[in-house]
């Protein structure tokens, strides 16, 4: 590549001190000034998911050596100027000379772009396929950087800038000599990042997940921004813990987590499951500590393995009877938590995201693991083998009855097309470009509503008691619900496999509930059926909330509405008012019908959300909705009232 003379210069600026330029080190700085120039093709994006990255980035290489069995704890700082510090008790990066580069190994990690423990032959034996290009690439994206090795009783230090470096390694103090380690400040470029801030929520979702992960290594979170905090992980159980944690908001329907490891095929596997008396399956699979959103030949293999053994126990122990058919896989998974982890020296991924498992072996490996040890534990456990069997053939009935009910409605719509909801209060306009509808809940909203819409384009569809939750009840349950029906009916486009965008009655389904924590409470059961069984209708930007304000201030007969508390007193500062004339609306039901009209169902003056879905997000999404949808209120609420994917959307 041909490179331009002025470019040569500047770039080998930070090389200053360095004896020679040789070819080499000119195309490390092309390397890291290609990561600069694209950082997007090296980490992904540069919005705070990119980030974040960055962390996950370092801490994959300290993981890295616990995984090799030669450390234990990390420490991860959120510094007060929003620099993070990784800190680990390995061996501490090499710092010899390296014979091929001619300088510390310890260089090479941060100058060398794909540099990850390809040294040394030793540890890193099992790294991601994204893992291993962590350090040189935080390295280029960070304003600057330094590395601390910890070990023969020094302080190795080396510093860098946006991937230059600013000062060669040297020994800058002593330390215990049985001290040792690696430790990484950086700070993230503003240039490059388009947020610099860290949310320390993010970093603790997945710094958990990498702790259960990743047997005993305990890993500690501490934020010393302004409101200090710190929290450690140190699960000795592994994934069998993770499983308990996972299933925290619904009951287990055994005491025990089946567990089981081994290696096949030069591949570890590690596999841990429980059933839970929900009616949802929820598998999450791992490759080398990485998420594999999209499943692949892993998830395949436990697939396999666990309808085959499970059905051959069930009929060799008369628990099936000879004349009843074999239980589906997905009838065996119903209820089912499960985490698979694998390792694997260079996995291969497929898929548009990549997030797909391609390596065949892992099939087999998988399989042949979990069918020997799952028969095994069955033999062992035959209270549990029941109660998973009797578990079973509930699902496989209520499978049945759902197909029934649904091949009715198929035929019923067929032959007399749908009849609408009877409570639906539709719109006279047939142009579904121009129609929305109202989710109202309860009748005290209904009368406002109804009275305070556009009739031509706009409908209200009112739903009495409580929105069932999808993802606590079974199929035949949510197939034979009164308000579930009348959605799916009115919307017009059908669920699951039935789904056809082309058939939606309304441009917009706004789902308008009081605005407090019942509210929203309400309004996620309805997000949660939607995403559930018509997730096209969020993705294709279809699906809204409304925005009810929660006060009304009069001062000299004017109205004025705010829409959180802030905006109340800004208000009250603004004309003058001190708890004058102001009403704080307990509910939808108690605005008047102009109200209602003019602060939240009027395209000319109200706001609307948009519920938005990220795609590579959905199985982060995924675990966001059961965390949702458990027992604990307070996660639910912090949710409702702060989640970022409602993206708002100014309606005008
Ligand atoms: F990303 C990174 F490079 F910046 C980084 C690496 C950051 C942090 C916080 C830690 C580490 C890291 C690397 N921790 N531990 C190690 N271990 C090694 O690099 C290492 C040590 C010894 C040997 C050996 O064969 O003796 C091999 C390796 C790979």
């Amino acid at each position: 590549m041909a490179i331009e003379k002025t470019e040569i210069e500047d770039l080998t600026e930070g090389m200053k001190g360095s004896a020679d330029y040789s070819a080499d080190q000119i195309q490390i700085l092309e390397g890291l000034e290609a990561v600069r120039k694209r950082p997007g093709m090296y980490i992904g994006t540069t919005s705070i998911r990119g980030l974040h990255h960055l962390v996950y980035e370092i801490v994959d290489n300290s993981v890295d050596e616990a995984l090799a069995g030669f450390c234990t704890s990390i420490t991860v700082t959120i510094n007060p100027d929003n620099s993070i510090t990784v800190e680990d008790d390995g061996r501490g990066i090499p710092v010899d000379i390296q014979k091929k580069a001619g300088k510390p190994a310890l260089e090479v990690v941060f100058t060398v772009l794909h540099a990850g423990g390809k040294f040394g032959g030793s540890g890193y034996k099992v790294s991601g396929g994204l893992h291993g290009v962590g350090a040189s690439v935080v390295n280029a994206l960070s304003s600057w950087l330094s590395v601390s090795v910890f070990k023969d009783g020094h302080e190795y230090n080396m510093r860098f800038s946006k991937g230059k470096v600013t000062q060669e390694m040297k020994i800058i103090s002593d330390c215990p000599e049985e001290k040792h380690g690696t430790k990484v400040v950086f700070l993230p470029d503003p240039d490059i990042f388009e947020e610099t801030i860290y949310d320390y929520d993010t970093l603790k979702v997945r710094l958990r997940e990498t702790a259960f992960l990743t047997k005993a290594l305990k890993i500690t979170l501490r934020d010393e921004r302004e409101n200090p905090q710190e929290i450690t992980f140190h699960y000795e159980g592994g994934i069998k813990e993770f499983v308990r944690y996972l299933n925290k908001g619904n009951e287990a329907l055994y005491p025990d987590v089946i567990y089981c490891e081994g290696e096949k095929e030069n591949i570890y596997v590690e596999i841990a499951m429980q059933h839970n008396d929900s009616y949802k399956e929820n598998i999450y699979t791992f490759v080398n500590n990485i998420n594999t959103p999209e499943g692949g030949t892993h998830l395949t293999g436990f697939k396999n393995a666990l309808t085959k053994t499970f059905n051959d126990y069930a009929r060799q122990n008369k628990l099936l009877k000879d004349s009843e058919p074999n239980l589906s896989g997905e009838d065996i998974r119903e209820g089912l938590t499960c985490i698979i982890s694998v390792k694997i020296e260079n996995p291969q991924f497929e898929g548009q995201t990549k997030q797909k498992l391609g390596t065949s072996e892992a099939q087999t490996a998988v399989q042949g693991v979990f069918s020997e040890q799952l028969l095994y534990f069955l033999e062992q456990n035959p209270g549990v083998a029941k109660i998973m069997c009797e578990k079973s053939i509930l699902a496989q009935r209520a499978r049945a009855a759902a197909r029934r009910a649904r091949d009715l409605t198929r035929r019923k719509s067929a032959l007399e097309g749908v009849g609408l909801p009877g409570k639906l209060v539709d719109c006279n306009n047939r142009n579904p470009e121009k129609c929305e509808i109202f989710i109202v809940e309860g009748d005290s909203a209904l009368g406002p509503a109804k009275d305070g819409r556009n009739v031509d384009t706009q409908a209200v569809l009112p739903l009495r008691g409580k929105v069932l939750n999808v993802q606590k009840a079974r199929l035949d349950r949510v197939y034979a619900n009164e308000e579930i029906k009348g959605m799916i009916t009115a919307f017009g486009t059908g669920i699951n496999e039935d789904f056809d965008i082309t058939k939606l009655r309304y441009n917009k389904i706004i789902i308008m509930t009081d605005a407090d924590v019942d509210g929203a409470h309400i309004a996620t059961l309805m997000l949660t059926f939607i995403y559930n069984f018509m997730p096209e209708l969020i993705r294709q930007g279809h699906v809204y909330l409304a925005q009810p304000p929660l006060f009304n201030i009069t001062k000299n007969k004017k109205h004025y509405y705010a829409y959180s508390d802030e905006e109340y007193q800004d208000i009250l500062k603004q004309i003058g008012a001190d708890g004058a004339d102001v009403s704080r609306f307990k509910g939808l039901g108690e605005m008047d019908v102009e109200e209602l009209s003019e602060t939240t169902m009027d395209p000319e003056t109200r706001t609307l959300l948009r519920v938005n879905m990220v795609e590579d997000e959905k199985a982060e999404l995924d675990l966001t909705f059961t965390t949702l949808m458990g027992d604990q209120v307070e996660p639910r609420r912090e949710f409702i009232e702060q989640n970022a994917k409602y993206v708002k959307n100014l309606d005008v």
